[in-house]
Order: C-alpha cells, then sequence, then structure tokens
C-alpha cells in the first residue's frame, strides 16, 4: 500500500506536534501548515522539524514538510490542498483560549468558525474527498445540559469560542451530508501535557509551583477555582482522532476520561508533587473570571470504547504530577542554558 499523506492545521500547537509525531511514527507523509510570526513559533515540533525545507519538495526522504498558510486566507488553502493532495485533513487550528475569545468575538470567530468552512470550500474547490477531522470542543456543551455529556447532549456554548466550535461542529456535519465527504467531529474535552500552552490553567499551575519551588517566582495569580473539567493526556487524545478518521464511515465521538476535578484539586495535587502547601502562594486575580463560566464538563467517552478502542489511561493526578515533574527539568535545562523545547 502507498504511503497515507496527511495535512495538519494547527501543526505548532500541543495536539498538532503530538499528532505529527504519531502520524509519522505510521508511516505517514505530514504536511503542516505553520502562521508567519515575527519569532519562532515552532518549538514544539523543533524536535522532528530537522532538515525540513518549508514548502519545498521531498527532502531526502524526509516525510515532514511545513507550509505557511493562515485559516483566513482561503485562496492559499485551496493552492495548498491542491498541491498537498492529501488523504486526511486534521483541523486543529484555532484561536483556542476560551477567556481570549470574549477579547477578541470576531477574529475568533473568523479563524475558529469561518477558518473551518474555508477549508472545507476549498476542499470542494479542489474536487477531493479527503477524509476530514474537526477539533469539536467540550465547551460547546457550556451550561451543561446532562452530566455525563455525550454524544447526544444538546449545546448551550458559553462563550465566542464555544459559539464558533458549535458552527464548525454543525458544518462538518453538513458538508458530509450534502457532499458524501468522510467527515467527523472529535468532541475532545480538556487534555493537557507538558506542551500545553502556559496560558491555560493546568499548565499555569504546574509551571507555576515550579517555578515557586526553585525560588523563581512567589505568588500564582488565578480567577475561579470551582470550575470543574475533565481533563485528560494529550498525547493519548490525538490517537484517538487518528481511529476516528480510520473508521469505514464518519461519525462524531466524545473523547474523555469520565472524571471531573476543580482547579482547587489541581493546586492540590500540583503543590503537594514539589512538597508545598498552594495556599500560601495562590492569590484570586477577578482578572481570571469569565464573563460566563462553564461550571463543569464529564465526558462519557462510552461511544470512542466501544467503536474506536479507545480508552484514556492516563488519569488526572498522574498527568498533572508529569506535567510538575516535566516543568522542573523544563526549568532545570533553561537555567542550565540548555534549549529551551518543550517535551
Ligand atoms: P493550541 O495549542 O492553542 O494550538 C492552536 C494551533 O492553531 C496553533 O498551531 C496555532 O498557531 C494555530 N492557529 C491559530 N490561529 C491560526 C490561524 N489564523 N491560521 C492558522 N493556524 C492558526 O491548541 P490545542 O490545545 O493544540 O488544540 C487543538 C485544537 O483542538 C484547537 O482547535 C482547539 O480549539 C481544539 N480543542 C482543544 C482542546 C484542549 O483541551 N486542548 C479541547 C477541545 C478542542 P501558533 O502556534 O502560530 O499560535
Ligand atoms: O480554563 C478556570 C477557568 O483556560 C479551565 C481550551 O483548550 O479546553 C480549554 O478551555 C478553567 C476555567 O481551559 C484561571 O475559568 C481559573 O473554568 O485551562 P482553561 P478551558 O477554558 O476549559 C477546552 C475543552 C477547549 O476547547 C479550549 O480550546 O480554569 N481558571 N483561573 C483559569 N483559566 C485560565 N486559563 N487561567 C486562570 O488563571
Amino acid at each position: 500500500m502507498s504511503k497515507k499523506t496527511a495535512l495538519i492545521t494547527g501543526v505548532t500547537g500541543q495536539d498538532g506536534s503530538y499528532l505529527t509525531e504519531l502520524l509519522l511514527s505510521k508511516g505517514y507523509e505530514v504536511h503542516g501548515i505553520l502562521r508567519r510570526a515575527s519569532t519562532f513559533n515552532t518549538s514544539r515540533i523543533d524536535g522532528i522539524r530537522k532538515d525540513t525545507i518549508y514548502g519545498n519538495p521531498p527532502n531526502e526522504g524526509n516525510p515532514f514538510f511545513l507550509h505557511y498558510g493562515d485559516l483566513g486566507d482561503a485562496s492559499n488553502l485551496a493552492r495548498l490542498i491542491g498541491r498537498i493532495q492529501p488523504d486526511e485533513i486534521y483541523n486543529l487550528a484555532a484561536q483556542s483560549h476560551v477567556r481570549v475569545s470574549f477579547d477578541i468575538p470576531e477574529y475568533t470567530t473568523d479563524i475558529t468558525a469561518t477558518g473551518t468552512i474555508r477549508l472545507l470550500e476549498a476542499i470542494r474547490e479542489v474536487g477531493i474527498k479527503p477524509r476530514f477531522y474537526q477539533a469539536s470542543s467540550s465547551e460547546m456543551y457550556g451550561l451543561v445540559q446532562q452530566i455525563p455529556q455525550t454524544e447526544t447532549t444538546p449545546f448551550y456554548p458559553r462563550s465566542p469560542y464555544g459559539c464558533a466550535k458549535v458552527f464548525s461542529y454543525w458544518v462538518t456535519v453538513n458538508y458530509r451530508e450534502s457532499y458524501g465527504l468522510h467527515a467527523s467531529n472529535g468532541i475532545l474535552f480538556n487534555h493537557e501535557s507538558p506542551r500545553r500552552g502556559e496560558s491555560f490553567v493546568t499548565r499555569k499551575i504546574t509551571r507555576g509551583a515550579a517555578h515557586i519551588k526553585l525560588g523563581l517566582q512567589d505568588k500564582l495569580f488565578l480567577g475561579n477555582l470551582d470550575a470543574r473539567r475533565d481533563w485528560g493526556y494529550a498525547k493519548e487524545y490525538v490517537d484517538a482522532m487518528w481511529r476516528i478518521l480510520q473508521q469505514p464511515e464518519p461519525d462524531d465521538y466524545v473523547i474523555a476520561t469520565n472524571e471531573t476535578h476543580t482547579i482547587r484539586e489541581c493546586l492540590e495535587v500540583a503543590f503537594a508533587r514539589v512538597e508545598l502547601d498552594w495556599k500560601n502562594h495562590v492569590e484570586i486575580d477577578p482578572r481570571y473570571y469569565r464573563p460566563a463560566e462553564v461550571d463543569i464538563l464529564i465526558g462519557d467517552y462510552s461511544k470512542a470504547k466501544r467503536k474506536l478502542g479507545w480508552e484514556p489511561r492516563t488519569k488526572f493526578k498522574e498527568l498533572i504530577e508529569l506535567m510538575v515533574d516535566a516543568d522542573l527539568k523544563l526549568i532545570h535545562d533553561q537555567l542550565a542554558g540548555k534549549v529551551n523545547r518543550q517535551d
């Protein structure tokens, strides 16, 4: 069988980097779309990028390619899809920060919602039928109508980000039904890792605990400590994305752990790992409150288990501890002048 080709939007993000590694390990040729930035934004994929030449033809057998592009730029997306002719497309790019989406709602809608239809229209324009994965989110459940949430729980988004993801969810279903595209949604609950962006709460906490332990910081400022989230390990969640696209029929799946924990519990585990009491170091800063909050998320992944054979392995405590350990190591490496790479 010939080598499969995958195109990943959001390749420089947490999930994009893990998915790239997974697909390369399965023998795929992987193409990633990279935003142009004035500073380096490839730290998560530097370990695999090696000698890849941006946008150029095959480079001595290296199966990983980066191309400049943006979900706001439709003609470029069509050109790339036409050139690459991917078998699978994973749409992971988004303005993905919920709090920030209240500050830049129009931009969030343009990228996180309209960006998806730009990509789907580019596929139609080029006239190929790749399998399409949409990075849908538990934020679509927002003010939850059911506990735990399943594939049939009604959506009630609570942020511009959540609203944008609901649009992308439905447009993915619509292109499946209208044009017979193998288009699927993974409804992923929060998933974290040492590569998680530093402004998301788990990473902010694990990084903060590590800095405080090493005497580099004294206080950690946070918002609502009572919110509950279903947190899993990103490395395992990208495997679910791949499994979704290997199914004979397109469909939508909840990917979660079926456990929920508060931000307070996250603080307890992280600070216990560095033998400190979080209450001595955490202060509440109302700037981190959201105009509307999502109070509780907990996902029932039984459909994914049944149909994809997928199950989460790394649970909450182990996950937070491995993130604290990775942050301690990262800081030590940075202090020692080693490369700033997030493993
Ligand atoms: P992330 O780390 O924030 O990565 C987002 C990626 O999108 C980055 O590569 C970013 O590029 C890229 N991007 C942002 N704006 C773009 C634009 N205008 N054009 C092209 N690329 C753009 O997010 P993640 O945690 O890996 O999540 C991946 C996807 O899953 C996102 O769609 C997110 O909304 C969704 N999701 C995440 C979770 C979660 O818990 N992590 C749960 C459910 C769904 P830069 O590196 O240049 O910023
Ligand atoms: O917030 C509370 C905050 O920003 C989690 C994205 O990947 O997952 C993520 O969205 C909770 C919220 O993630 C701070 O109010 C308290 O209740 O880590 P977060 P999120 O909003 O759940 C979903 C599934 C996605 O799809 C998104 O792309 O933590 N919280 N204090 C705080 N949150 C942040 N960020 N910073 C604080 O200081």
